[in-house]
């Protein structure tokens, strides 16, 4: 087993994770910038293979254009000495003040009118980039209080930006999709597509629904109290994981944003393995970017910083390895058809049965014993979770 990635892996890291510099609503940065130069440079040297960005992450809000072009030709320098890629760009539309009540949703049209132009530019500059994937999270777009805010007004304003930009990469060419994140609350009180099942629901109302899919993050799913991976299988169901944020949470409480699988670890590794392993069917179901959005802690130090690069990477690889010995253990698979896992893929009804024949099937109904079916026998889920768990924690 190996823990030392490689650019086959597909990992990549946010410049706002790598670049947090620990300040947090109580307490001020604990660590200096972090130039984006470096943060390629270091990232190329543990193997990852991508870097994203907001643009605010790569020149300051407010810079001139020659300030915006000059870190721009910076990182385009630093990606052709180290091979690294800008495989997604996101906008900020969260810091600046004059997002206070959001960006595509503020009550305000002019700061909606703008919101829209920095973002048409961020996109020209993914594009020039090679970007194939936009995130749209929209922190700020939601409310504290609800006379504050006409919902379905919001949601028409939503789906009038990303209908115009869908017309806008369309009209350039450009082989970009959009990944909307869903987050539940913070920095909002409330936050617009909550979660990613609101968001699939969004996508289904838009002009070019196929543009659209989803950038689920760990701890967005688990601050509202849901199975990150079972949600990871719906969008999958849906063909609408277009992207994913990996990170680690512990339970509903603020956005922890910890190092991948130093959350809830069996959701992890069930989340590995439906990415890997496709779970019971089998075959990799995603094979995009391994995006890490989390924060190093504030407590660390740069040596901390790169420590928890590494970290997220090897638990990546280490839950890989897991899920991998899980699938391939003969018990496993007889634990797997013992719990009829299995014959879920099977379709309820036969092939060309109508419900006429169904109704007209005595065994279905008037002969079956549903009182006495299943009072003497189980499914015996625990066994095969205690296996899942035997393997996860290397005792098998
Ligand atoms: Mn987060």
């Amino acid at each position: 087993m190996t823990l030392t990635p490689t650019a086959a892996d597909k990992f990549s890291f946010g410049l706002w994770t790598i670049g947090y510099n620990g300040a947090d609503p109580f307490g001020g940065p604990t660590r200096p910038a972090l130039d984006v130069v470096h943060a390629v440079e270091k990232l190329a040297e543990y193997g990852a293979y991508g870097l994203t960005f907001h643009d605010d992450d790569l020149f300051a809000f407010g810079s001139t254009d020659a300030e915006r072009q000059t870190q721009i030709d910076r990182l385009k320098q630093v990606l052709a000495d180290t091979e690294l890629i800008v495989p997604m760009v996101t906008t900020n539309l969260f810091s600046a003040p004059v997002f206070k009540d959001g960006g595509f949703t503020s009550n305000d049209r002019s700061v909606r009118r703008f919101a829209l132009r920095k973002v048409m530019r961020n996109i020209d500059l993914a594009a020039e980039l090679g970007a194939k994937t936009f995130v749209m999270w929209g922190g700020r777009e939601g409310a504290e209080y609800d006379a504050a805010k006409d919902i379905r007004q919001a949601l028409s304003r939503y789906r009038e930006a990303v209908n115009l930009l869908g017309d806008y990469v369309t009209d350039k060419g450009y082989d970009i999709r959009f990944a909307i994140e869903p987050k539940p609350n913070e920095p909002r009180g409330d936050i617009l597509l909550p979660t990613l099942g609101h968001a699939l629901a969004f996508i289904d109302s838009l002009e070019r629904p196929e543009l659209v899919g989803v950038n689920p993050e760990v701890g967005h799913e688990q601050m509202a109290g849901l199975n990150f991976a079972a949600g990871i299988a719906q969008a999958l169901y849906h063909g609408k994981l277009f992207h994913i944020d990996l990170n680690g949470q512990r339970g509903i409480k603020y956005d922890q944003d910890l190092v991948f699988a130093h959350g809830d670890l069996h959701n992890a590794f069930a989340l590995v393995d439906l990415l890997e392993n496709g779970g019971p069917q089998g075959g990799q179901a995603y094979d995009g970017p391994r995006h890490f959005d989390y924060k190093p802690s504030r407590t660390e130090d740069e040596t901390g910083v790169w420590d928890s690069v590494k970290a997220n990477m090897a638990n990546y690889l280490l839950l890989k390895e897991r899920a991998a010995a899980f699938r391939a253990d003969p018990e496993v698979q007889e634990a797997l058809k013992a719990a009829k896992v299995l014959e879920l893929s099977e379709p309820t009804l036969n092939e060309g049965e109508s419900y006429d024949d169904l109704l007209a099937d005595t065994s279905a109904y008037e002969d079956f014993d549903a009182a006495g079916y299943y009072g003497a026998k189980g499914f015996g889920f625990v066994r095969l979770q205690q296996l899942a768990s035997e393997h996860l924690m290397g005792a098998r």
